[in-house]
């Protein structure tokens, strides 16, 4: 006996024998469906009242029956019918309309949404015969709001359209656009999401950013969505409708990945991935991507690791789906629920045994830290927005080779070098990790350690970039993260960087109106008033500290004599 979907409560056993039977017939490869099926599934519809529905594969079988209200049917879950990239689901599904009404908003959006090969309706008339078939499928490579084509309505007798052909023949046409667009294999290819409840203006910027960060961690855009609502939705961020567009349009660009500007709650990603077949993930997760592939040092590798594992916790509870998507597998299948609960376990042996050997670590980092204190060397450390240009800074300041890219996050690890001021002064310039708007919580605290070094510093040199068309933003989020880490009382000399790029007039009003110094910290040449502020701050800091810690003079006994 095969299973018989949906509401069966109340059928007698004959209509549930007919129902059984259903899972019997063929479809040649040329028909929708057979006439005499789908006159069988409409009287059986009409004498309960109630919705019936087959799926039927490419073979021509029936692989479900369901049995619906009178308004519709629940498709079961499809999720054992794995699809690639540019492929559809291998089904069709064909139902009665019980009340003479066309494909539904609902019909289509399953289309869309399961990806199947195509989806038609039969509506009955006042007799409980067979009217009229309304039949559509997915336009390849059609965006926007009319992604389906909606077939004129058939007859009974005009049921063979050279169905499997037109699947066959779409599917084709959907693997090509797909292909056309995918850059190169493996490559991730993302859309980019924002679900704005601020202005359009600054969910613009900040998506024009999350652009920057997906192309930092080699991931290629293919396009970018924003919705505006008033708050977002508790369920799904964004709007359900906006959902099954969103997955459609993932079809139709071949999208491998949607990245959301916001960040995503446990239950949000649940809900959405259960409606969109394809790895999401939100901005937090980006960042996290880009640390771990950057992380260097050993103690950078634990903390990012330490800040992935955090962020994955709480995020284990959430069942299939979402866990296959937090684990990397793309169109893969998570592992069961005891499955889970294993990882779980694991994930939290893993983060106790990473913060054991960060402490070890950390520890080590005092002792050297300490050495280096007894050098009495004052220290000057670079902060800003990540891309900046803080490592070319301190390249060029020290004569240094510290890795300069043009990426977000190009520096994990904080480097530190020795400058020479002209009057033999000497000075400790550290270079430090960037910072971000909506830096990541896990992150923050993870990276607390490499962030506390700055205490120590008596000079921050804040780098701004002026050339990038949020400098104002940037400074913003960097001067909230300085206070939130409680540095507000280190003496901090804004750097104006990128001078080059823009242009002279506009310079000298921005120095004038941040008061800051104006560098291209790619040429020493215009690091001279930079290098002579800094050194008179130094001298201050100095001074001040003598006044502060020097003991009084002793009185040499020979000078009274005197
Ligand atoms: N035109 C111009 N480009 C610059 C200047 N300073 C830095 N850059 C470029 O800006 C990009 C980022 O420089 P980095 O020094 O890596 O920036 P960073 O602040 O250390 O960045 P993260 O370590 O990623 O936070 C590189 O491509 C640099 O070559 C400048 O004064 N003018
Ligand atoms: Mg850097």
């Amino acid at each position: 006996m095969k299973q018989i979907f949906g509401n069966i409560s109340g059928l007698k056993s004959g209509q549930l024998h007919r129902l059984q039977n259903l899972y019997r017939r063929r479809i040649p490869p040329e028909a929708l469906i057979t006439p005499e099926l789908v006159r069988d599934m409409a009287r059986l519809s009409f004498e309960i009242h109630r919705q019936i529905g087959v799926t039927i594969n490419r073979q021509g079988a029936m692989d479900h029956i369901i049995v619906g209200d009178r308004q519709g049917i629940v498709i079961p879950d499809l999720s054992d019918y794995r699809i690639a990239p540019g492929r559809l689901r291998g089904l069709r599904c064909v139902h009665t309309h019980l009340a003479g009404e066309p494909l539904t908003q609902e019909d289509l959006n399953d289309l869309a949404l399961l990806r199947l090969d195509m989806m038609a309706a039969a509506t009955l008339t006042e007799a409980g015969e067979v009217d009229r078939i309304h039949a559509a499928h997915i336009i390849p490579g059609a965006t926007g709001q009319t992604p389906c084509e909606v077939l004129k309505p058939l007859r009974p007798h005009e049921l063979g359209i050279g169905c499997l052909e037109l699947i066959l023949s779409l599917e084709a046409e959907l693997s090509q656009t797909v292909l056309s667009r995918q850059a190169s294999k493996g490559e991730e290819r993302a859309l980019l999401v924002s679900v704005a409840t601020q202005s359009r203006q600054a969910a613009m910027e900040s998506l024009a950013e999350l652009e920057e960060l997906a192309a930092s961690c080699g991931i290629s855009v293919i396009g970018t969505v924003v919705q505006q609502r008033s708050k977002t939705d508790p369920r799904y961020l964004m709007g359900l409708g906006k959902i099954q567009e969103l997955a459609l349009t993932a079809l139709q660009t071949g999208a491998t990945l949607i990245i959301l500007d916001q960040e995503l709650n446990p239950s949000q990603i649940r809900s959405i991935t259960d409606r969109i077949e394809l790895k999401v993930i939100d901005r937090t997760q980006l960042i996290l991507d880009i640390f771990a592939q950057r992380a260097q040092s050993r103690e950078g590798r634990i903390q990012v690791e330490l800040a992935q594992l955090k962020y994955l916790l709480p995020r284990l509870i959430v069942k299939n789906t979402a866990m296959s998507r937090l684990t990397g597998g793309i169109g893969g299948r998570g592992p069961g629920e005891t499955k889970l609960e294993i990882n779980r376990r694991r994930v939290r042996e893993r983060i106790a045994r990473l913060e054991k050997s960060l402490g070890e670590v950390r520890k080590r980092r005092a002792v050297q830290k300490s050495r280096r204190s007894k050098r009495e060397a004052p220290v000057i450390s670079i902060v800003g927005y990540t891309n900046a240009g803080k490592s070319t800074l301190l390249n060029t300041l020290t004569r240094s080779r510290v890795l300069v890219e043009n990426r977000l996050f190009a520096t994990l690890d904080p480097s530190s070098r020795r400058m020479k001021f002209p009057r033999d002064m000497e000075v400790i310039i550290t270079d430090t990790v960037g910072f971000i708007k909506d830096l990541p919580r896990e992150l923050r605290t993870a990276f607390r350690a490499t962030l506390e070094e700055l205490e120590s510093a008596d000079l921050l040199l804040h780098v701004i970039d002026i050339s990038n068309p949020r400098f104002e933003a940037q400074i913003q989020s960097v001067e909230t993260i300085l206070e939130e880490l409680g540095l507000e009382n280190i003496p901090v000399l804004r750097v104006l960087n990128k001078m080059d790029l823009v242009p002279s007039e506009t310079v000298d009003m921005l120095s004038r109106a941040l008061d800051g110094i104006a560098v291209c910290a790619k040429d020493q040449t215009s690091l001279v008033r930079l290098i002579e502020k800094m050194a008179a701050r130094v001298s201050e800091i100095r001074i001040k500290e003598r006044l502060s810690s020097e003991p009084p003079a002793e009185i040499d006994p020979n000078d009274i004599e005197a």
